[in-house]
């Protein structure tokens, strides 16, 4: 018999989204005819915009064809498409050959973890998406969540008591870092200032920021940094990851992109930037030839003209369910250059307002514990969603709760 991989036995059963979706499923169950709306998952739900949709319609079309068909690509990615993210998302301070195209900031998290190894040390936000955590431990980078042991990990506390900034003074040295900002579940977004005095720490401590710009796009407030390279000096201590899902609506299409600066460099000297090509030519088999398509459409004057729009529609969600909350009296986070409203709930535990809220609303929401021992007491709702149903959502509270 196959003895079962020690670290994954150190995880609970059900990752945090699956467990959300089985108890919606029960609450169907039970009230089959209950109109749920979902502010549980951060899923969008928009149409991909039409220049975009075109882009990946032709490219799906092409490949039908003997002209326009195209076999395995580069693992790194369509250079045009590096050249694209290089121009438009960095304004050329990062080259082209420092991204790498991949199918999905989730999937280039499981792979950094993979390339850091099972020695690596981290630190996280708390509360932070679930797959820091998680993905760690399934590396045996430290930490029994079964047991509620986290060893090697360190809980880089960000409530509204600090202003969701950690006091880096506490912190102790790790090897890596991973930070999110404009966060999940937070929606904070992180001033220069702050993200200065984190790259700060990182090169006193020689540590790695693995920093997740998923929502970037999202930020509407002028002078809050949209990348860890408007620090100076972040080159040498952070990797960049980032996604077309939210921005683009590609959560289905799958499409995403790290940056690793030449200038990053392992203890004794060696490029990091070659380790990531090594990993990425190995495991991985490059991004579909048809979401890269969309990905450059989505990156050309018309294309970021309609990312935009996609963006402002779900920020006006996010106003209203902020409002909805705040009506009620509840202390609400986030909503502004975030799609995520973060709500501190009175009374018993996360999954217990979650329940109620289920119960009484039929909405779908996101226990705040799901994304660490900070998050106890919260509830996340997500923006994305039809504005009908949304405010439908935020009525059914309003009367409810
Ligand atoms: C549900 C901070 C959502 N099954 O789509 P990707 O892989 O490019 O991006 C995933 C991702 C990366 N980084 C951050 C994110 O918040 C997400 C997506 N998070 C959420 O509700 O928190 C979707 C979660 C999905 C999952 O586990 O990723």
């Amino acid at each position: 018999m196959v003895k079962r991989n020690i670290n994954i036995a150190r995880l609970p059963s059900a990752y945090l989204f699956p467990e959300i979706g089985k108890r919606k499923k029960m609450h169907l169950e039970k009230n089959p005819n209950a109109k749920i709306i979902s502010l549980g998952i951060g899923n969008t739900t928009e149409p991909i915009t039409p220049h975009i949709a075109s882009a990946l319609k032709n490219a799906a079309q092409g490949l039908g064809t003997v002209d326009g068909y195209t076999g395995y690509g580069e693992e790194q990615g369509m250079p045009e498409l590096r050249k694209k993210i290089s121009s438009q998302v960095y304004n050329g301070k990062i080259s082209p050959e420092e991204v790498f195209i991949s199918d999905g900031a989730k999937c280039d998290i499981a792979r950094l973890q993979v390339m850091f190894g099972s020695n690596a040390k981290i630190a996280v936000q708390d509360p932070s998406y679930p797959v820091y955590v998680d993905g760690s431990i399934i590396m045996g980078q430290g930490g029994d969540a079964v047991k509620g042991q986290f060893g090697n990990i360190v809980y880089m506390q960000c409530t509204p008591e600090n202003n969701f900034f950690p006091d880096l003074g506490k912190i102790p040295k790790t090897d890596l870092i991973y930070f999110c900002s404009p966060n999940n579940p937070t929606g904070a977004v992180a001033t220069k200032e702050q993200l200065t005095s984190l790259v700060g720490f990182a090169r006193k401590n020689a540590s790695i920021i693995i920093f997740d710009a998923a929502y970037s796009e999202f930020i509407s407030e002028r002078g809050l940094p949209k990348t860890i390279y408007e620090i100076d000096g972040a080159k040498e201590v952070a990797i960049e990851i980032n996604s077309f899902s939210k921005s683009a609506g590609f959560t289905g299409v799958r499409l995403g992109w790290s940056v690793v600066p030449n200038e990053l460099k392992y203890a004794d000297g060696y490029p990091v930037r070659s380790d990531w090509n090594r990993i990425v030519t190995t495991l991985f088999n490059g991004a579909s030839n048809i979401a890269q398509h969309g990905g450059i459409a989505a990156l050309d004057d018309k294309g970021l003209k309609e990312i935009k729009s996609l963006v402002s529609y779900y920020m006006e969600n996010a106003s209203m369910i902020r409002s909805a909350l705040e009506s009620l009296g509840i202390e609400a986070y986030g909503g502004i250059n975030a799609p995520y409203i973060w709500a501190r709930m009175t009374g018993k535990n996360s999954w217990d307002t979650f329940e109620r809220i289920l119960d009484k609303c039929n909405v779908v929401t996101t226990p705040g514990s799901g994304f660490g021992p900070a998050g106890e007491g919260f509830i996340r709702f997500s923006a994305f969603g039809h504005h009908a149903d949304v405010r439908e959502a935020c009525d059914r509270m309003k009367r409810n709760l």
